[in-house]
């Protein structure tokens, strides 16, 4: 039978619609676009695609402001489109996971036009609405996350409305109960549409603290002199109690389509302890989004620090890692492009579920982009002091075509595609055996094929049981042990007798990771030269 829990373990292809594949030629991304090449999508071996927003949007933020729920922005295409595009992934054995930003809506939706009105109409206390203090200003300290206040005076209403991102971005009510049946009835239009699970855009955001009591500052090292949010705990704006019953109705809906799944982002402050509220126990979430490698720069001393944290959650918690997305400084950049083909066997090595970021297995470095070229707002509006999020957004390159074959637009693309990327174009990479792309599909083929790896549990080995530099980390499933080594240093070579540093792997033999990062082995030994892998 169907497998219902395929989730566990599974490799999420994420793909950003303005920059994947544009099919008419406009320089903007489509769902077509996204059809003709699925094939190249299954070929790498993932087991689903995650969709950014393609939903009817005055596109703000790029989609994460939605003003229809159930349909297609024309930009985009169709529903009929995306029904094309669910029959096809399903044909080539992908699973579909849409995104869903249920937390705000754009202001151009017709909840919030109507709620704007004025205080006693139907949908009056569908946005969270507050009068301004005595002297006018807004009713407490919250920030929003792209710069300035988390508050916004309507002149009709003559009060306040929260928005936890853009002015743009009204945060919707969910103490009020019709707020959740929308949104749960907007879930279930898309899961009669067929999709396979949704990614919840900051899912710990939907109930905020109805005393509207001040957040505290935050720690003095949590503070960026350029972003006006760090200056305080992300604490009363967002993560309430009601979250949870929220989250089991959701649950609920989901339990009703069997083989769907659904990953929570979680953003803010107290990551961990919610990671674990919202995926332990199968009633909520299936798969907590964390955000602690999308820093990563590849540091051993540091990733043992984050991954011990989640050893300490135990076998309940169930999270999706990712090294790259949307919104971070693409992963090749962080790690260094040398280092790129280390940093995917490194996340292949986790218990959890992998989310990869489209162009991340070509190695795509970051895109340079002049600040004329800038479109997302936040890197607008704190430029130049924060890294903004364009240069992880610019168009895949695909051959040597015309714009990279990503469009045959004779205007200029969204976003510029950046000079080093039609280098590294998926046509030039094919039928390259030494290409990053042929060794993240054997490493993708290896790590389907080691259940190990995508279920067993995890055992950190500490750092001072380690050479220097040198991360480790033991996989086991019933009796099979699985030992994961990678030397993160930059200069030293070691040489490592597994033996001694595992009881349990003693009559050890080497899984054939791709030759560029395989360690060598003599006899008992292995050599782990700088950048070297092994999984044992
Ligand atoms: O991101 C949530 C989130 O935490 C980001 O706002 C992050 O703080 C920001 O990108 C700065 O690094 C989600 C989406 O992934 C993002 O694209 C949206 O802009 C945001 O929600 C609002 O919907
Ligand atoms: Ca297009």
């Amino acid at each position: 039978g169907e497998d219902l829990e395929w989730w566990r373990g599974a490799a999420i292809y994420q793909i950003y619609p303005r920059s994947f594949m544009d099919a008419n030629g406009d320089g903007i991304g489509d769902l077509p676009g996204i059809t003709m090449r699925l094939d190249y999508v299954a070929s790498l071996g993932v087991d689903a695609i995650w969709l950014s927003p393609f939903f009817t949007s005055p596109m703000k933020d790029f989609g994460y402001d939605v003003a229809d729920y159930r349909n297609v922005d024309p930009m985009f295409g169709t529903l009929d489109d995306f029904c094309a595009l669910i029959v096809r992934a399903h044909e080539l054995g992908l699973r579909v996971i849409i995104d869903q930003v249920l937390s705000h809506s754009s202001d151009l939706h017709p909840w919030f036009q109507e709620s704007r009105q004025n205080r006693h109409n139907a949908k009056a206390d569908w946005y969270v609405w507050a009068d301004p203090k005595p002297d006018g200003n807004a009713p407490n300290n919250w920030m929003a996350a792209f710069g300035g206040r988390a508050w916004t005076f309507d002149s009709r209403r003559r009060q306040y409305y929260l928005h936890n991102f853009l002015p743009s971005q009204p945060d919707l009510n969910f103490h009020n109960p019709q707020v959740q049946r929308a949104q749960l009835d907007n879930l279930r239009f898309w899961l009669e549409l067929g999709v396979d699970g949704f990614r919840f855009d900051v899912v710990n955001y939907y109930f905020h603290d109805r005393t509207l009591i001040d957040n505290p500052p935050a720690a003095p090292d949590r503070v960026n002199p350029a972003n006006p949010q760090s200056y305080q705990c992300q604490q009363h704006n967002i993560e309430q109690p009601e979250n949870l019953t929220f989250l089991e109705r959701i649950r609920d809906l989901l339990d009703e389509y069997p083989g769907t799944t659904s990953i929570g982002e979680i953003a803010g402050d107290n990551q961990l302890a919610t990671m674990a509220a919202y995926t332990a126990g199968n009633t909520r979430l299936h798969m907590a989004y964390t955000f602690d490698l999308l820093g990563s720069e590849g540091d051993a001393e540091q990733l043992y620090q984050v991954l011990a944290r989640f050893d300490e959650l135990g076998d309940n918690t169930w999270p999706c890692w990712s090294l790259s997305n949307h919104d971070v400084v693409r992963s090749a950049s962080r790690w260094s492009e040398p280092r790129a083909l280390l940093a995917l066997t490194l996340l292949c090595s986790l218990r959890g579920s992998l989310g990869f970021y489209q162009g991340e297995e070509l190695g795509l470095p970051e895109a340079e982009l002049a600040f004329e070229d800038l479109r997302d707002p936040f890197g607008i509006n704190l430029w130049p002091e924060i890294k903004g999020r364009d240069g992880s957004r610019t168009p895949m390159p695909w051959d040597a075509g015309v714009n990279s074959g990503f469009s045959a637009s004779s205007e200029p693309l969204w976003l510029p595609i950046d000079p080093r990327h039609p280098r590294l174009t998926v046509e030039a990479q094919e039928n390259d055996p030494y290409s990053l792309l042929t060794q993240v599909r054997q490493l993708l083929h290896l790590r389907t094929a080691e259940e190990t790896l995508r279920r067993g549990e995890q055992h950190l080995l500490p750092p001072d049981t380690l050479p220097e530099n040198v991360f480790a980390l033991l996989r086991t499933l019933g009796e099979r042990r699985l030992l994961c080594l990678a030397n993160l240093g930059r200069e030293q070579a070691h040489c490592i007798e597994p033996a001694a540093l595992v009881e349990e792997v003693q009559d050890w033999h080497p899984l054939h990771l791709p030759e560029p990062i395989a360690a060598q082995r003599t006899d008992d030994t292995l050599l782990l030269a700088p950048g070297k892998a092994a999984w044992l």
